[in-house]
């Protein structure tokens, strides 16, 4: 049996980089309910991720999203966030939010609105530059919605030479890094919709292009796990978005859907070498919060990444090698759920504390004040939210 005593030291280099947009507003197509407190700039946004670092030392880095989080001075904002104890992350870029890209953007038969989505990826790697940003995260809106609509094969085409020609602006030792979804917002074809078809086009790019595994975007019942096995066997798994759902992309607490599916996908992130100190597998949240506070919803997601994480690591690999090999399929699978079965909070709590963090960070949270004082602080303005 593997004790927490002996997984401990793997825990101390664990980051999570947390999303800008999980501050920001945000609901669904029916409603979007505003929250006290939500950040009126991106500054603000900043100051929010760096207090779910304060109180749980997990999220040393925020991801941003362009245009939503374009500021004048991103140098600027790098100094802001250095100050704050944080880091500026992953570049994400959008090209979803614009009537030219209704049929597309970096797929686009009209060669006009290709150039224009290209720029728009030109003009993040530049940020990046600013930002001391390693990578470029790139998630496509395109798709059609009815049989005959587009031509699925010209698409592909055009979207490998417009991957190219952003590939060849980056820099060795950044990274692009290509997100897939099954489907929405476009109902029948999706450019890049699975693993296969991201992993087919960051091939053809070379060895600094990988593929963004969203916990959320697979048709349910999807053998996540498995998936990760793959890419990281291709030497492929450049990052996680983590999230969960029930449905469709929820976007919900990472963990709280399907917690045991969280520790499937991880021990496979651990027993595929993803989760080592020198991986470059990048653990990252993207969820919204649109009906619970926003820090605090963070903060239970970076704990729920770090707690299953620790009963990941728990899971005895020598025995269980053991029992596959000897073919005792019961004996394999109880050493698995044995490990996934132990609570490690008050271990994690009081390894916590020894380092001179808060034992339970949602509590020390809502003992602190902050929210309090952020409510009263940031009233008038416009709250930024997603999408904003
Ligand atoms: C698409 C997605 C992608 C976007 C984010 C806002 O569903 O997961 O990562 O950048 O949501
Ligand atoms: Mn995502
Ligand atoms: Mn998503």
């Amino acid at each position: 049996m593997t004790t927490f005593a002996e997984i401990a030291p793997q825990l101390e280099h664990q980051a999570i980089e947390v999303p800008s947009w999980a501050y920001g507003n945000s609901g669904t197509r029916f409603k979007v309910f505003g929250t006290p407190g939500t950040p009126r700039s991106v500054e603000e946004k900043i100051a929010d991720a760096a207090a779910v670092h304060r109180f749980t030392g997990l999220a040393p880095r925020v991801a941003l999203h362009i245009p939503w989080d374009l500021v004048d001075d991103f140098g600027a904002l790098r100094s802001h966030a250095g100050e704050l104890g944080v880091e500026l992350g992953t570049i994400n870029s959008n090209t979803f939010q614009d009537d030219d890209y209704k049929f597309g953007g970096l797929t686009h038969h009209d060669r006009r609105i290709r150039q224009k989505a290209i720029d728009h990826h030109l003009q993040c790697i530049e940020i990046m530059g600013q930002t001391g940003s390693r990578d470029l995260k790139i998630w496509l809106a395109d798709g059609s919605n009815y049989p005959g609509q587009a031509d699925i094969l010209g698409r592909q085409e055009r979207l490998a030479d417009s991957l190219a020609a952003i590939h060849a602006q980056l820099s060795d030792e950044q990274r692009l890094i290509l997100e897939y979804k099954f489907f929405e917002p476009a109902f029948y074809h999706t450019d890049v919709p699975d693993w296969g078809t991201a992993l087919t086009h960051v091939q053809a790019l070379g060895e600094n292009a990988k593929v963004c595994l969203d916990t959320g975007h697979h048709a349910p019942g999807t053998n996540i796990e498995f998936i990760v096995a793959q890419l990281l066997r291709a030497g492929k798994l450049g990052s996680f978005d983590f999230n969960s759902r029930f449905y469709a992309d929820d976007d919900l607490i990472v963990g709280a859907a399907d917690p045991f599916q969280l520790f499937r996908i991880l021990f496979e992130v651990i027993r595929g070498g993803g989760y080592a100190p020198e991986s470059e597998v990048a653990f990252m949240l993207d969820q919204c919060h649109n009906v619970e506070k926003k820090i605090p919803g963070q903060i239970r997601s970076v704990l729920n990444v770090q707690e299953m994480t620790a009963r990941a690591l728990l899971v005895d690999r020598a025995a269980l090698a053991e029992a596959q090999e000897a073919g005792d399929v019961l004996t394999a699978h109880e050493i698995f759920m044995d490990a996934f079965y132990t609570d490690v909070r008050p271990d994690l709590a009081a390894w916590r504390e020894s380092r001179g963090l808060p034992a339970d960070p949602m509590r020390a949270y809502e003992a602190s004040g902050h929210q309090e004082q952020i409510e009263a602080e940031r009233v008038g303005g416009a709250q930024v939210g997603w999408g904003a």
